[in-house]
């Protein structure tokens, strides 16, 4: 367990640090779907079922998250028993992006970390390889909210392989792939060239495409030795085919989703997790079973990643 200064409060959980000291494979995962994604306990049942998966896969998880100030690298069995207990008696978890961390950690806080907080972590932990269910992005309408997830700028600026189910059709897919290109986001596609859509296998936008994780790795290693200001690397991996929900089917949600955020006045950082949960109910939990389903497809393949980057 490495505990570092007071003002620089990171945890790494012991199986974590082993496996870091001796080389093998780790893989970050995020916490967001446990505060602010699944009801209570069964998102513990879901920590649990994925770092199962993932130990299975070979590599070691570990789950990031913010509790008490202390940002955690990897959960010890005490660690899941102080979040259960925050839980339990309804404390306030916080959504943290990147830029909250240093206030959290500062204040003492708990809570979740998004994908651009995840990826700050792991990186200072040398962790490469992190796995999560979709990423942030430009939401519709950016026009006038200018509301762009800072998961883009740390995809642009942390060298960490991101496996994500592409992103959400809540936001402009077209305009997020824009704007990952504007600013240097590499993207790649696993065993596709087609940038998937989170609940669907399909954006029909077209992206590079990797076959294997030899590939992959070859390519993370080559960007690190020529770019003075590597980027993170975003390896879009499609829902299973048997969980897809087809585009025709979850748009009609997404819209009563938009427009009923809109009538509520709700916007920034509650934004996402409002739509995710209206989806949830709208669909009558199907959209859960999709969320869960690629966020273990993952799981397995950034397992597979991180073994080869070991
Ligand atoms: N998109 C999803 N599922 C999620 C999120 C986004 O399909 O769970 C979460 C992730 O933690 C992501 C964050 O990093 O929401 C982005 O929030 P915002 O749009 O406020 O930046
Ligand atoms: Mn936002």
């Amino acid at each position: 367990m490495k505990e570092t200064t007071k003002l620089l409060p990171i945890k790494v959980s012991h199986r974590v640090q082993k496996a870091l000291v001796e080389g093998t494979a780790v893989l970050a995962m995020e916490s967001t779907v446990l505060t602010h994604g699944l009801p209570y306990p069964r998102n513990f049942e879901v920590l649990s079922e994925l770092e199962q998966l993932c130990k299975d896969c070979g590599a070691e998880p570990a789950t990031i998250i913010i509790l008490d100030g202390v940002a955690h690298i990897g959960m010890e069995d005490a660690d899941i028993s102080n979040l259960k207990e925050k839980m339990h008696n309804h404390a306030e978890l916080h959504k943290f992006g990147r830029r909250e961390l240093p206030t959290a950690m500062v204040k003492g806080l708990s809570g979740g970390t998004t994908v651009s907080a995840t990826m700050l972590l792991a990186y200072h932990a040398g962790i490469k390889v992190f796995a999560t269910g979709g990423i942030g992005g430009v939401h519709r309408g950016w026009e006038n909210t200018l509301d762009i997830s800072s998961d883009l700028k740390a995809l642009s600026q942390i060298p960490v392989i991101v496996v994500s189910a592409g992103c959400k059709a809540i936001l402009d897919i077209p305009a997020t792939m824009e704007y990952m290109e504007s600013l240097g986001v590499s993207i790649l596609g696993w065993q596709t060239s087609d940038f998937p859509a989170f609940y669907s296998r399909s954006s029909g936008i077209s992206i590079d495409r990797v076959d294997n994780a030899t590939e992959l790795a070859d390519i993370y290693r080559s960007m690190i030795a020529l770019d003075p200001q590597p980027s993170g690397i975003l390896l879009a991996n499609p829902v299973p085919r048997e969980d897809e929900i087809p585009c025709t089917v979850i748009a009609a949600h997404i819209d009563n989703a938009i427009a009923s955020a809109k009538q509520k006045g709700i916007h920034g950082k509650e934004l996402t997790p409002y739509l995710l949960a209206y989806l949830s109910e709208s669909t009558k939990g199907v959209s859960v079973t999709t969320n869960l389903s690629l966020l273990m497809n993952n799981v397995k393949v950034g397992a597979i990643v991180a073994k080869e980057l070991a």
